[in-house]
């Protein structure tokens, strides 16, 4: 379904691209998302673009890779889904003159060189956006915050956590009181949510939720829900990535804010690579996607609407 129908003017020689894409899996809204709108801008630009679905696992994902070495691709994407552990891989596409692009995700490495570019938004504002947003919202008010984080090791759970510590730093009235992983699934995070009900006297003593995406925001305001409290305003709900479903949320008044992530990050890897291959220039290391805060005074019943069909 991949395969490309049309070749625009401008694009003449991309037909004859060929990308990998390693992806992680479908975990969130977003990451399907990510995936339809990639496959929609190479078929755009011409290019055949394989995906790999890894399923949550950086062992698949090192497979796939070493899959698209062997296949002599032209390129590769990677959203890598921890930070560490990718040296050798990438040492081996190098090797074999593959240009790596990262998208969504970062990684820790010995060498910058390993890569030509990372797509990312700047996961660590996001999460200080967020974090700024409750101590504007709670204005002085006490408040008790418990924090849903994203997979263990990841890059957006590392610096979301961090940017919203950030966020809040100034505000003495606020306390993070319960933190942990729901790997950025729904389900997940609506049973880590039940625990943290359970444990602050349930859920009454719990001022605000910080989900580092919305999905697991998402299944958490079903928690909320079944523990009889009223999500958005008994607790309030402030999370990242901008998804239909939580402006359906916040237009029925059960979550409070989001921060928006685009799934377009294929579109300027694929715009960086083509200039690199036609014309040798080299990307800036960071392409930088925007982030923008929405709350229920933004409207969010016309962005639902908007937003589906997106790619959603
Ligand atoms: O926010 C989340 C997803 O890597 C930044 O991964 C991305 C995150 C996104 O599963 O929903």
């Amino acid at each position: 379904a991949t395969t490309v129908a049309i070749a625009f003017a401008g694009y003449a020689n991309a037909a004859d691209l060929t990308v990998g894409f390693s992806q992680i899996g479908s975990e969130s809204g977003w990451r399907a998302a990510e995936t339809s709108v990639s496959k929609i801008e190479a078929e755009k630009r011409g290019i055949n673009l394989k995906i790999a679905d890894a399923q949550q696992k950086q062992e698949n994902q090192i497979k796939a890779i070493r899959g698209f070495v062997a296949q002599g691709v032209d390129a590769i994407f990677i959203a890598p889904v921890v930070a560490t552990g990718w040296d050798t891989v990438l040492t081996e596409a190098k090797e074999a003159k593959i240009p790596v692009i990262l998208l969504d995700r970062t990684i820790e490495t010995a060498s910058d060189d390993l890569y030509l570019t990372a797509v990312t938004s700047d996961t660590v504002h996001e999460g200080k956006v967020a974090g700024e947003w409750l101590v504007k919202t709670v204005a002085g008010k006490d408040c008790k915050v418990v924090e849903l984080q994203g997979t263990v090791g990841s890059s957006p759970a590392i610096n979301r956590k961090k940017g919203f510590e950030e966020g809040i730093a100034s505000a003495s009235n606020i306390k993070i009181t319960r933190s942990q992983t729901g790997d950025f699934t729904r389900s997940k995070g609506k049973e880590v949510m039940e625990g943290f009900l359970k444990a602050e006297n349930g859920g009454k003593d719990i001022c605000a939720l910080y989900a580092h995406n919305d999905d697991m925001a998402v299944g958490a305001i079903q928690a909320i829900k079944e523990a009889g409290l009223k999500p958005g305003k008994d607790i309030l709900v402030v999370s990242v990535d901008a998804v239909p479903d939580i402006f359906k949320a916040m237009s029925e008044g059960e979550a409070n804010a989001t921060v928006e992530l685009t799934p377009n990050m294929a579109g300027p890897a694929f715009d960086a690579l083509k200039a690199f291959k036609d014309d040798g220039k080299a990307p800036p290391k960071w392409i930088q996607t925007e982030s923008k805060l929405y709350t229920q005074a933004d409207d969010p019943k016309k962005v639902y609407e908007e937003k589906k069909g997106l790619g959603y």
